[in-house]
């Protein structure tokens, strides 16, 4: 058996029933045999074996008292996955989903895509099976009290800073911070980002995830003498990145006709009105079948599968893990897709991305294109602790930069490993490279 294999069958008997982390870490791991057989001292110092396995995972009781008197009790993740570069830093996500296997399969992922801003951040991933949907604030600021009454034992500006993801944004933030400081007693405006403008957020954090792969992706198709410009573009999710997403892809010429929720999707084939996208998803909190009553030109549609169906030139999926298998992966070559640009993590099981590298679509891997979020997280962690903050050119031309520089590594890991155009792979490699020579250095902690 290879060294790859072997690892990969000691982490499924290790950590059984994590599909998502089994998933995720297979994928890295058979990326980097050529940098492995390049570089024994890797395999010698047991450099995979330690990144498998978290430095720390945490898991607790989080009681709280709905509106009715009644008392819920969910359960609370932090996964503290690597700290070779920096503190632990990745976001929290609040979905009824949500199991230990979820977090780390992102708490994995977060290592890498880390590493790739050339910021210094470790990974870590949290969250809670609590769900935010039909929750009154209240209730959502009760749950957020307790939650952070646990975790802020373990987490600080130079320990652990979470963040939003699926079910967090600002509102649930600032609950949690507001918490925090109120138990530590001090002004530690590093510990969370994400944090509201009035309280040392950073501006154009709400939007990095969404431009940033944008950027990612306007380079990946540079480099091959192409542009959004024209270009029919489809956006599963309608949350913080794919609204974002669309944005900046509508400023640079692309059309975009479709967005989804859970429940269903959208189709407006002259393009989606995105401010009534945010009107019904970031004020209304409603669902995205409201847009028909607003465009009765356009079309709604049950089920949100069929979103891959639709004719289009750049996929790009900003919804949630696996929501592209290998038959929406064939409905999309058949349409002659040629681009997909991975906003979410882990949006596309690793079948359909290998179907999609064999047929020469050119695909933006998670770790590499939705790392302007975390970048920009990073940037607001420097404004912090430097107590002043830059304007919203300041950070967004930052942030173009540092995904300018996330693809030209990609690229060159690639190149460097025989496999030019694989951005996936070549990610994964320059990810891996940083963390792997850093854990090199500090012997075997
Ligand atoms: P939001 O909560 O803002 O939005 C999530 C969107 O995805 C919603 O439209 C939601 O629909 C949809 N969705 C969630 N779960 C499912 C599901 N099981 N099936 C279909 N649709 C679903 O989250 P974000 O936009 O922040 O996150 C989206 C993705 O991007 C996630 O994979 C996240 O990990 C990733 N990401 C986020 C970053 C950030 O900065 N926020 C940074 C990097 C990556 P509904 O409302 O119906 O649930
Ligand atoms: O998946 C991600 O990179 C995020 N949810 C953002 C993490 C962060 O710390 O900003």
């Amino acid at each position: 058996m290879s060294v790859v294999q072997n690892i990969m069958e000691e982490v499924k008997k290790r950590n059984p029933g994590e599909a998502e982390f089994h998933q995720a870490v297979e994928e890295v791991l058979i990326s980097l045999e050529p940098v492995i057989e390049k570089h024994p001292e890797y395999v010698e110092s047991g450099i995979l074996d330690r990144l498998v396995e978290p430095e720390r995972q945490i898991m607790f009781r989080v009681p709280w008292v709905d509106d009715k008197g009644n008392v819920q009790v969910n359960r609370g993740f932090r996964v503290q996955f690597n700290s070779a570069i920096g503190p632990y830093k990745g976001g929290l996500r609040f979905h009824p989903s949500v199991y230990l296997g979820i977090i780390k399969f992102l708490g994995f992922e977060q290592i890498f895509k880390n590493s790739l801003t050339g910021l210094p951040i470790g990974g870590g991933k949290g969250g809670s099976d609590f769900d935010p949907k039909g929750k009154s604030d209240n209730e959502i600021m009760r749950f957020c009290q307790s939650f952070m009454t646990e975790l802020y034992r373990h987490i600080g500006q130079d320990i652990d800073v979470p963040a939003g993801d699926i079910g967090v944004g600002a509102r649930e933030i600032g609950y949690l911070f507001g918490q925090y400081k109120k138990i530590r007693n001090g002004y530690e405006g590093g510990v969370l980002t994400g944090k509201g403008l009035t309280y040392g957020g950073s501006l154009a954090r709400k939007q990095a995830t969404g431009f940033g792969l944008i950027y990612f992706v306007r380079e990946m198709l540079a480099a091959n003498n192409d542009s959004f410009k024209d270009k029919t573009v489809v956006i599963s999710g309608a949350g913080n990145v794919a609204i974002y997403a669309c944005e900046k892809a509508k400023e640079y010429g692309a059309n975009v006709v479709a967005m989804c929720d859970s429940k269903g999707y959208i189709y407006d084939k002259n393009g989606v009105n995105l401010d009534t996208v945010k009107q019904i998803k970031e004020v209304e909190r409603k669902r995205i079948s409201e847009y028909v009553k607003h465009h009765p030109e356009a079309e709604y549609h049950e089920g949100q599968k069929g979103i891959w169906s639709i004719k289009c030139d750049i996929a790009l999926p900003c919804a949630t893990q696996n929501d592209i298998h290998v038959e929406h992966a064939k409905q999309l070559i058949a349409n002659g897709t040629k681009i997909v640009g991975e906003g979410a993590n882990m949006p596309c099981t690793n079948d359909a991305l290998n179907l999609f590298l064999e047929n020469d679509i050119l695909v933006a891997p998670a770790k590499a294109a939705n790392a302007g979020g975390v970048a920009t997280s990073a940037l607001e962690m420097s404004q912090n602790s430097m107590r002043l903050s830059w304007t919203f050119e300041e950070v967004n031309s930052k942030l173009d930069a540092i995904m300018v520089n996330i693809f030209k590594a990609a690229d060159e890991a690639a190149k460097e490993f025989g496999m030019e155009g694989n951005y996936v792979a070549g990610a994964n490699i320059a990810g891996f490279k940083k963390v792997a020579d850093a854990m090199m250095a500090q012997g075997i902690v």
